[in-house]
């Protein structure tokens, strides 16, 4: 079992490195990433930014989206010159970093008060944000997707909450899938939570348990050298969390590692068409300090 530390394991990319396992995108893996398409089939892996029908955290809070201006406001255009029936509809958007879709920036964790790469926790502040591995440091990014479908490949529409993912489930899933990951590559977990999530009640409380990653799973992902790791699940990793430990993959993946995780991934239709390799498009909203971003990655498969 690996231990709690949270010092990386080696400065990979040296001492000063914001961008963790992105670094691994080089042009000439980007490109190959470009070259795998072959139905040409663009999925939307982003939930809908909406307050009922999508899982959030109370804490967090619903996204709201406010209306600046619209139809109603006659006059609201008069100093422009312009007729009274042409205006613009316009929105403020109020969204937490961390809930529906979206990608975590390697600010994120911090475990024995440092951040990826060493970088002290305090390095977080109220006022400034990240003044180290902010979202805006991770930025945009295109790899080569692999999906694998944990789901359908226990022939269930969802894992139970609580299922801990194995390194061994993870690769059978591939081998049965008959998919290869290479050096640079996102996976892509497909758990089936979204679609327990939606056969709840209107008003019933999800279940506190999610399936995920358990701590075995990380040296199949490191051993694979891969770029990024996304899941439809809240936390990517199993609620309860490995070996008792709060956060322990999170720990392993991010803090020590700087690979970057995308949760609450929509990935049902990706599994339904037994689309197991995409170019995947990631592009969060570059927010100079935040922690994450809300996030629509496309994938082509
Ligand atoms: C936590 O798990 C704390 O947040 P996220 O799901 O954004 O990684």
């Amino acid at each position: 079992m690996t231990d709690t530390a949270a010092a990386p394991i080696t400065q990979r990319w040296g001492a000063d490195d914001e961008r963790g396992a992105l670094n691994l995108l080089d042009p000439a893996t980007v490109l190959a990433a470009t070259k795998v398409c072959t139905t040409g089939r663009v999925y939307n892996l982003g939930l809908p930014v909406q307050r009922n029908g999508v899982p959030w955290f109370d804490y967090r809070g619903a996204p709201m989206r406010l209306t600046l201006t619209g139809g109603g406001e006659q006059n609201m255009y008069d100093e422009y010159g312009g007729p009274p029936d042409l205006g613009a509809n316009e929105d403020m958007l109020v969204i937490a970093a961390h809930n529906g879709t979206h990608m975590d920036a390697l600010s994120h964790v911090y475990a024995e008060n440092k951040i990826y790469n060493g970088f002290e926790a305090s390095t977080f502040s109220a006022r400034d944000g990240a003044k180290r591995c902010g979202i805006e440091k991770t930025g945009g990014f295109a790899a080569r997707g692999v999906l694998l479908d944990m789901a359908g490949h226990q022939g269930v529409d969802w894992l139970e909450p609580g299922t801990k993912i194995s390194g061994d489930d993870l690769e059978a899933c591939r081998a049965a899938q008959g998919v290869e990951i290479r050096r640079g590559d996102v996976v892509l977990v497909h758990t089936g939570w979204l679609k327990l999530f939606g056969s709840l009640a209107p008003g019933e409380d999800p279940p506190f348990l999610q399936p995920g990653l358990g701590l075995s799973t990380v040296p199949f992902l490191t051993d694979h050298d891969v770029c990024a790791v996304g899941a439809d699940n809240a936390a990517i990793e199993v609620i309860p969390f490995d070996d008792d430990r709060f956060l322990s993959v999170h720990i392993e993946l991010l803090v020590k590692r700087g690979i970057t995780l995308i949760e609450h991934l929509v990935l049902a239709q990706m599994a339904a068409d037994h689309c197991y390799e995409c170019l995947f498009v990631a592009a969060p909203l570059l927010v100079t300090g935040a922690s994450g971003s809300p996030l629509n990655p496309i994938a082509i498969g």
